[in-house]
C-alpha cells in the first residue's frame, strides 16, 4: 500500500481534469437496436475462437440503457469529465449515407444528462467499430474510407458541437491498424503483416487529417485532437542490433504518427526500412492533410517498451522483453510509473502540443469478486493510480502542458479479444445482474480527482 500512502500528497493545478474514458462498443450493448448497423466487431466476433472467453460486446455493460446509473457512479467520484466514443454504425448504419435518428437520439441523451451533473463530455469519433458495410469495401485499406470517416466527423459535429466541444478523431491508430491488419488478434481479424499495418495506418492518419477541418466548420469553437498509444521506448541492452531493434519499433509505433501530425513527414529512416514492397501508395498532398494543425495531443499510456532484435513482423524484426525484477499485471505489462513522465517529457521537448490529455492509463486485474462485505479492494489498482498519477503531477511540475488525465476505465467491460477476463474498472460490474459497484481504487481515484487540482 505504499504508493496509496501518496494520495494526500499529490497536487495539480487548480483547473486540472480528472475524469473516466471508456468506449462504445466495449460498453453499450443494445447490438442490433434501434437501427443500428453492423461493426467490424459485431462480426469479428462471431468468428470462433477468436474471443478468449467466446463472449461479445452484444450487450456488454448496457450502458445504452443504465447510463444514468454510470453518470451517478462518475458523479460519486467527482469526476469533471467523460471520455466516450461514439459508434459510427449507431449513427450512420451503412457507414455514410443515411442518419439513424435514434442512434443520434441516444447521444443527445448522454450528453445532456452529462452536462445536466457538469461532467464535460470529451467526444471520441472512432474507437475501432467501423461499420462492418465499409468492411466490405476494403475498410482501412481503401482511401474513400476516409472521405467517409470525414463526412462522419462533419455530421457528428453538426449534431453534437452545439455542446461538445472537445472532439477526438481516432483512439490509438497504431493498435487497431497493427493488431487488426498486421497481426490479425482486432477486427478485423486481417493478419496482412508490416504491409497490412503501413497501409491501414496511412488510411487511418489521412482519416484524421481530412476530419480536423470538418469538425472546425460544424462545431463552432471546438477543439480537435487525436489520440495516440505511445511508449517510451529503449533497448534491452546496449548491443547494436537491439539499439536498432528498439528504434525500429519506436518509429512503427510512435515516429511514425508523430512525425506525420506535427512536421508532415513521415521518418525517413522507416520509408527505408518499409521501401516500395511495405508502403501504400502515397500522394503528394496526404502528408499536408494529416498534419493539420490540432489543439491536443491525448496520450493512452500504460507501460514502456523494452525491445530487442528478433524476428517478428519483417521487416521491423524485434521482440519485446519484459526485464526481471518489474512488477507485472495478469496481462504482462510491466507496470512502471516513471514511463508516464518520460513519455510526456519526450513528446513535449520534440513535438510541443499546444496541451495535453493523458486519455487513457489503467490496468487489468484477474476477474474479481466482493469479499463478505461487499467490497472489492483491489490495492493494486489503486496503488498503480496513485504512483501514476504521482508522475503525471511531475511532468506538470516540469513544465509539460498536461490538462487533464482520464482513468482507462470507468467500469469493468468488454476488454477486445480479451472478452470480458481482464477488467480495468473503478467500479465492478457483475454480468449476470448488471449491478455495479464501487472499487476501493474508485475511491481512491475519487478523493484524487476531487482533492488533489488547487492543492
Ligand atoms: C487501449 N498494448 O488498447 C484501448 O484504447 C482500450 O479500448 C483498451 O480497453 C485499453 O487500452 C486496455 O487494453 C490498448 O498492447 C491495447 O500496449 C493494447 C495495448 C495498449 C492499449
Amino acid at each position: 500500500a505504499a504508493l496509496i500512502d501518496l494520495v494526500g500528497e499529490i497536487r495539480f493545478p487548480r483547473d486540472f481534469i480528472f475524469g473516466s474514458a471508456t468506449a462504445a462498443y466495449q460498453i453499450e450493448g443494445a447490438m442490433a437496436l434501434d437501427g443500428k448497423g453492423e461493426s467490424i466487431w459485431d462480426r469479428f466476433t462471431r468468428r470462433p475462437g477468436v474471443i478468449v472467453d467466446g463472449s461479445n460486446g452484444d450487450l456488454a455493460c448496457d450502458h445504452y440503457h443504465l447510463y444514468p446509473r454510470d453518470i451517478a457512479l462518475m458523479k460519486e467520484m467527482g469526476l469533471r469529465a467523460y471520455r466516450f466514443s461514439l459508434s459510427w454504425p449507431r449513427l450512420l448504419p451503412q457507414g455514410s449515407g443515411r442518419l439513424n435518428q435514434k442512434g443520434a437520439a441516444f447521444y443527445d441523451r448522454l450528453i445532456d444528462s452529462l452536462l445536466a451533473e457538469g461532467i464535460e463530455p470529451f467526444v471520441t469519433l472512432y474507437h475501432w467499430d467501423l461499420p462492418q458495410a465499409l468492411q466490405e469495401k476494403g475498410g482501412w485499406y481503401n482511401r474513400d474510407t476516409c472521405m467517409r470517416f470525414a463526412d462522419y466527423a462533419a455530421q457528428a459535429a453538426a449534431l453534437f458541437g452545439d455542446r461538445v466541444t472537445k472532439w477526438t478523431t481516432l483512439n490509438e491508430p497504431w493498435t487497431f491498424c497493427w493488431f487488426g491488419h498486421a497481426l490479425g488478434e482486432d477486427a478485423p481479424g486481417l493478419a496482412d503483416g508490416v504491409k497490412g499495418g503501413v497501409a491501414a495506418s496511412h488510411h487511418a492518419l489521412l482519416a484524421h487529417g481530412l476530419a480536423v477541418p470538418m469538425i472546425r466548420a460544424e462545431a463552432r469553437g471546438a477543439e480537435v485532437g487525436i489520440t495516440l498509444d505511445l511508449n517510451v521506448t529503449e533497448p534491452a541492452t546496449d548491443r547494436e542490433e537491439d539499439i536498432a531493434a528498439a528504434a525500429r519499433f519506436d518509429g512503427a509505433q510512435n515516429r511514425w504518427y508523430l512525425e506525420a501530425i506535427f512536421r508532415g513527414v513521415y521518418p525517413e529512416d522507416m520509408l527505408d526500412l518499409y521501401g516500395e514492397r511495405y508502403l501504400p501508395r502515397i500522394e503528394a498532398e496526404d502528408l499536408k492533410a494529416i498534419s493539420a494543425p490540432i489543439d491536443f495531443l491525448g496520450i493512452n499510456n500504460y507501460r514502456r517498451s523494452v525491445i530487442k532484435a528478433g524476428v517478428d513482423l519483417p521487416p521491423l524484426n524485434f521482440e519485446r522483453v519484459s526485464p526481471p525484477g518489474s512488477d507485472y499485471t495478469p496481462l504482462g505489462w510491466e507496470i512502471w510509473p516513471q514511463a508516464i513522465e518520460d513519455i510526456l517529457i519526450e513528446v513535449n521537448d520534440k513535438y510541443k502540443p499546444a496541451s495535453i490529455y493523458i486519455t487513457e492509463n489503467g490496468m487489468a486485474t484477474t476477474q474479481e469478486t466482493p469479499d463478505e462485505r461487499g467490497r472489492i479492494e483491489d490495492f493494486g489498482r489503486a496503488d498503480y493510480y496513485a504512483g501514476y498519477i504521482a508522475k503525471v503531477a511531475s511532468a506538470i511540475e516540469k513544465g509539460v502542458p498536461v490538462k487533464g488525465y482520464f482513468a482507462w476505465t470507468l467500469m469493468d467491460n468488454f476488454e477486445w479479444a480479451l472478452g470480458y477476463t481482464a477488467p480495468f474498472g473503478l467500479v465492478h460490474v457483475d454480468f449476470e445482474t448488471q449491478e455495479r459497484r464501487l472499487k476501493l481504487s474508485g475511491e481512491i481515484f475519487g478523493r484524487i480527482a476531487r482533492e488533489a487540482p488547487g492543492r
